[in-house]
């Protein structure tokens, strides 16, 4: 009787562990989500950066999984972040593929499956900015990543995790964005060297004039990537106590590529390549550099696909998740052949309120960049989309002192052409066009006949006859003077760029902006309908 209690026992205990554990396999994984703003590519001290300590990064990076090509889908904060949220590239997002737009009411993103699917969402600090978000039928989830704590302590990113953490319901799996505004500019000159940081341990790349001032600007930019770093340190210590850390999956990335000349802002590698790592317990194993080509438009099927979460059809994205489950590269293909980024418009910089349209494939091996306006300057009229100020003054200083000073001017603020084809496997930096090289003719029509399928497939405006679409939409920031032949006004559709079947909220004609409008030209809201209308836009 004895011997049989036991077995009963035995048997009873095998069955209850044995659920356990197939309800932890099950268990849909926490996400932590943590993106700097403005961090580029390989701006982390796991990459060897002598300049910077990132021991968060490292830490994660360590324990998982470090990445060496990962690319925003734009070079600028929000066209980026709509681009994260959505799973689609900038010309799929309509206006909230320029920067400090309209997040339209239409847009699916991927946050509101987790909410959907039960998951506790929450965000702190930087999210999708700037701009403004459609109200229209967006009744949960209106701030787009769930529940949101503010604060305005830098340092203090890590409270609002643990606020979140302590007010959640402790049965339901966890989604939580931490952005910051780190590295962003300002910069208080000085304050890197201040630190203790050394002029010596900086790697000036080679389109950036090296000097101490450049330098020391590096080292600034540097110390605001720490900032960021010793709120995720702290995070990741909250995680460990609770015991949680291994069932959190956390992805640490950078919403584009440094605020310096010829980076952020530009379609090329250095304005859209990030650092990123990815722990995730021993769920996914560890100690693999990864060099497959990803793109930020694939998070949002990846993290759907980590939490066990339906799809939706508008992702263009393509989940990484077996490439996190098999990283050995002896093991599997590679990732993607190819991808793309581009940009529209980023801060208010040219006549009309124009931006610069820049569509770019990438491959292992090459970078063809389309300038699809090469008479608009890259950088803006007056400089405008360069907030390196102390970077740009010795460039425009040094310009005319040689050869390679003047390059290096034409680089950042000069006309480019139409096309940039640049092999990266030589040309790291992507500084020798070879365009109009014809021993690159057969790679430059391979490359160019993939670019312009992707954008057609994607009914890109730019290719289908409707690029001014991208000039009529309402920047909500600051609008600059440029004396151009139709000037845009803060928060204002232009109708004269107005696009048949383009969709337009009425209720913002009710709007401050709208009234300072219908104020300063005598345009009566009527008539500026009427003229909408005429157009065939669909006013909803
Ligand atoms: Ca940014």
């Amino acid at each position: 009787m004895f011997r049989y209690r036991w077995l009963l026992f035995a048997v009873i205990c095998l069955t209850f562990t044995s659920c356990i554990s197939n309800k932890d396999k099950r268990r849909p994984p926490n996400i932590l989500f943590a993106i700097s703003d403005d961090q580029g590519f390989p701006h982390a001290s796991a990459y060897g950066a002598n300049f910077v300590e990132t021991p968060g990064f490292d830490h994660i990076a360590e324990e998982g999984l470090i990445f060496n090509n990962v690319y925003c889908a734009a070079p600028q904060c929000s066209p980026n972040r709509a681009s994260i949220l959505t799973g689609r590239y900038l010309w799929q997002n309509s206006e909230a593929g320029t920067h400090a737009s309209l997040f339209p009411a239409h847009l699916k993103v991927f946050t509101d499956r987790f909410i959907e699917g039960g998951y506790d969402v929450g965000s702190t600090g930087k999210t999708w900015s700037p701009g403004l978000i459609d109200s229209t039928n967006r009744i949960v989830n209106k701030k787009l990543i769930g529940k949101y704590f503010n604060t305005e302590d830098q340092t203090g990113y890590w409270k609002e995790f643990q606020k979140f953490l302590h007010e959640r319901d402790k049965e339901k799996p966890f989604f939580f964005w931490f952005g910051t505004y780190d590295p962003h500019r300002p910069y208080q000159a000085g304050s890197g060297l201040d630190s203790g940081k050394r002029l010596e341990d900086v790697d000036v790349p080679p389109y950036l004039p090296d000097s101490e001032a450049v330098r020391s600007d590096f080292l600034d930019y540097a110390l605001r990537i720490e900032r960021f770093d010793c709120n995720l340190v702290k995070m990741i210590g909250i995680l460990e106590a609770m015991g949680e850390l291994d069932h959190t999956l956390i992805i640490v990335t950078s919403d584009n590529g440094m605020p310096f000349p010829r980076a952020k802002g530009n379609a090329y590698d250095a304005g859209v390549r990030v650092p990123m790592a990815i722990r995730w317990g021993d769920q996914i194993p560890s100690g693999y550099v990864m060099d497959d080509l990803i793109s930020h438009i694939d998070f949002a099927p990846t993290l759907l696909d980590a939490a066990h979460l339906p799809q939706y059809d508008e992702i263009e994205g393509k989940s990484f998740l077996e490439l996190l489950l098999q990283p050995d590269p002896a093991k599997r293909k590679p990732f993607r052949k190819a991808l793309f980024y581009g940009r529209e418009r980023a801060t208010s910089a040219r006549p009309n309120n124009f931006g610069y349209p820049v569509r770019t494939i990438r491959t292992e091996q090459y970078q063809l960049v389309w300038n699809l306006k090469p008479d608009r300057f890259p950088a803006g009229d007056r400089f405008n989309e360069s907030e390196a100020i102390v970077v740009k003054n010795e460039i425009l200083n040094q310009k005319e002192l040689n050869f390679r000073t003047r390059k290096m001017y034409d680089d950042a603020y000069g006309l480019r052409p139409e096309f940039e084809l640049y092999d990266m496997s030589v040309d790291p930096f992507g500084l020798d066009n070879l365009a109009e090289d014809q021993a690159y003719w057969k790679v430059f029509d391979r490359l160019f006949t993939m670019l312009k399928k992707q954008l057609i497939d994607n009914e890109d405006p730019r290719l289908h006859g409707e690029g001014d679409v991208w000039e009529s939409y309402p920047r909500f920031m600051g609008i600059r003077n440029f004396n151009g032949e139709y000037p845009a006004h803060r928060g204002v559709y232009n109708e004269h760029f107005i696009q048949s079947g383009q969709r337009i909220p009425l209720y913002l004609l009710d709007s401050k902006d709208y009234s300072n409008y219908f104020e300063e030209t005598g345009i009566t809201k009527d008539i500026y309908i009427e003229r909408l209308k005429s157009k065939g836009a669909i006013l909803y």
